[in-house]
């Protein structure tokens, strides 16, 4: 009897373990039926982590004055959602713990309506409670997550709380160290999302593989009708295709499409309308054909250089993690008066505003997870972390014609388990998604002074080898570019990921003063003298775009934690190497023709 007991009591603890895991992801939430909850949320800052055993997340009254509760909602600060803390309060700037959210919300139930709440992301583990419940935790700083709470949600008031905890951890993805700040919160939208009893949960839909003019692809509904007919209409195009799912609300689709592709200079994008028996949504689709012929890169067929810069999901002007439309096209607008096609979102997935805006504007993406330096690799929950990531940076971001190559790993030091960790990233991301190319920052070999090898294994796995390396900063002064040789192991083609100088703006000196514009512009003519000789070259993303917080920055006058490597400063001022490099993309341009 009391095995027995025990036994169901070891159940019910594996069922509630489960249920911790957030539901499978609904693709395009700004294609649905939404209630933003983005807004003032109340905060309770935990520094010493007792809000769990305190109960916080029962959101409690007072209700007689003899009664002890030693926290208040109500009476609580409250902080912007999006928003990190970091750059709202003051002494919120260094703090890295848990931060208790709460926002209240009234709803009124119907009868065939479905309701989820989607996070857009939440830095870096999330525990999500409704109405005093648990509903379950995400690890990951940068991709979305949802959680349905059809059954849980109340007619009326409802209390939504999410603890947050930016704690760095040895085995999380990122790790302890980042060249970055660790921006910590609801740093992403945050809404409910009302969708049928059966809907149309997530969809794939570009061009087959190896074609210009088939449209291929796949739809998946979730719920219980699950076998329906659903029809995916391009109506600019008079296009409309039946199909029927399977018994698990799955369907695979392909048909002949006459388009007009999508590229840089034209980045056309078509209402695409999925209708099922049930459930209806529109997206907005760009078509193009992203592969690799030997050393090239073709896009459309045609080959393609890839002129980009290197840029954080960094707030222009106000810093702090970005989050708004506004601000992507801020930053996408200066790489475009730089003359670039090209932006590699480091590192880790950015915004899904970023990616969309992209998508508008003409900027193929490298898209990046934050598997960065040391990370552990002998962990497999670190994998399934970098895996769960992965997964969800790909089903957020599949439909985006922009998103041209997948990134696994930066900067990663070379040893069998990394290797291996890897391999299942780049398979993982080829399952997910056989249309895009899958590349990873390296580093070089350098066996001899001026030599620079790139002859990683990992080399072996990927599409397009991509390379990082200082020439004129953290090796040599700028003129050693001029003697840099480089030995490349793979006929594959290259994209140097990185290179770059600090600079402050408006700090001015000789050519071999540190920290000047002068010096920067030194190290940029120098290295756009030795990319080209670089034959396989294909690509170039110099580090990077503008200036970004750093807690690896210190120096008190210069950086001010502050890494100073942006062609443009944090405050938007473009420094000298900005027009050179705009130079060197206006010559390539007029090259490519
Ligand atoms: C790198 C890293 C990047 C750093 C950069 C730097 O190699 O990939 O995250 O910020 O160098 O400035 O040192």
């Amino acid at each position: 009897m009391r095995k027995g007991l025990l036994i169901l009591l070891a159940l019910l603890f594996i069922a509630a373990q489960a249920k911790a895991q957030s539901d499978p992801l609904i693709v395009n939430v700004e294609g649905r039926r939404t209630i933003s909850l983005d807004g003032r949320w109340k905060a309770i800052v935990d520094p010493y982590g007792i809000g769990e055993e305190q109960k916080y997340f029962r959101d409690a009254h007072q209700r007689t004055a003899s009664d002890l509760i030693e926290y208040n909602f109500d009476t609580a600060d409250w902080l912007d959602v999006p928003g990190d803390w970091n750059s709202q309060r003051e002494r919120l700037f260094l703090y890295e713990g848990a931060v208790w959210y709460r926002r209240l919300f009234d709803y009124q139930r119907s009868a065939g309506k479905r309701l989820f709440v989607y996070f857009g992301a939440a830095n870096y583990i999330a525990d999500v409670y409704l109405n005093g419940e648990r509903i379950g935790r995400h690890e990951g700083g940068f991709t979305p997550f949802n959680f349905e709470i059809t059954d849980r949600v109340r007619d009326g008031s409802n209390s939504l709380i999410v603890r947050v905890d930016n704690r760095r951890l040895r085995e999380g993805v990122p790790t302890l160290v980042t060249d970055w700040w660790n921006y910590g919160g609801l740093t992403r939208s945050v809404a409910l999302v009302e969708v049928p009893e059966t809907f149309i949960q997530d969809y794939f839909i570009q061009l087959q593989k190896g074609t210009r003019d088939r449209i291929a692809g796949w739809v998946k509904l979730n719920g219980k009708r699950l076998v329906q007919r659903v029809t995916i209409r391009i109506p600019e195009l008079n296009l409309s295709q039946a199909v029927n799912t399977d018994a698990n609300g799955y369907a695979a689709f392909s048909f002949q499409a006459k388009l007009d592709l999508w590229t840089p200079e034209n980045p056309k994008l078509y209402d695409v309308q999925l209708v099922a028996e049930t459930d209806s949504v529109t997206d907005q689709i760009g078509f193009r054909s992203i592969e690799v012929r030997g050393t090239d890169i073709l896009l459309n067929g045609r080959p393609v250089f890839l002129r980009g810069i290197c840029l954080h999901e960094e707030a222009p002007f106000r810093s702090g993690r970005a989050f708004s439309r506004e601000e992507a096209r801020t930053l996408l607008g200066w790489a475009k008066e730089l003359g670039c096609n090209f932006v590699r979102l480091a590192h880790y997935p950015h915004n899904e505003q970023m990616v969309r805006e992209a998508d508008r504007m003409g900027l193929l993406v490298w898209a990046e997870v934050p598997v960065y330096w040391g990370i552990q690799w002998e962990s497999r929950e670190t994998l399934a972390n970098a895996l769960n990531q992965l997964t969800e940076e790909i089903t957020r971001d599949k439909n985006r014609a922009a998103i041209a190559i997948w990134s696994v790993a930066n900067e990663t030091p070379q040893s069998e388990a990394r290797l291996r960790f890897l391999r299942s990233l780049i398979e993982r991301a080829r399952e997910l998604d056989p249309t895009r190319l899958v590349s990873a920052a390296m580093l070089p070999r350098r066996p001899a002074e001026d030599i620079y090898v790139i002859d990683d294994p990992l080399g072996q796995y990927v599409d397009v080898l991509g390379c990082n390396e200082y020439v004129g900063w953290y090796d040599g002064l700028p003129e050693k570019a001029d003697r840099v040789q480089w030995q490349i192991a793979y006929q594959k083609p290259l994209i140097i990921s990185e290179f770059g100088a600090g600079a402050v703006y408006g700090l001015h000196g000789d050519r071999l003063t540190r920290w000047t514009e002068e010096y920067q512009e030194e190290v940029y003519r120098h290295q756009i003298g030795m990319l080209r000789r670089i034959p396989l070259l294909r690509g170039v993303s110099p580090w990077i775009l503008m200036d970004f917080r750093s807690p690896r920055r210190p120096l008190v006058g210069i950086q001010d934690f502050y890494n100073r490597k942006g062609v443009i400063s944090n405050r938007g001022e473009k420094k000298r190497a900005f027009y050179v490099l705009r130079e060197f993309y206006r010559e390539l341009q007029e090259r490519s023709g």
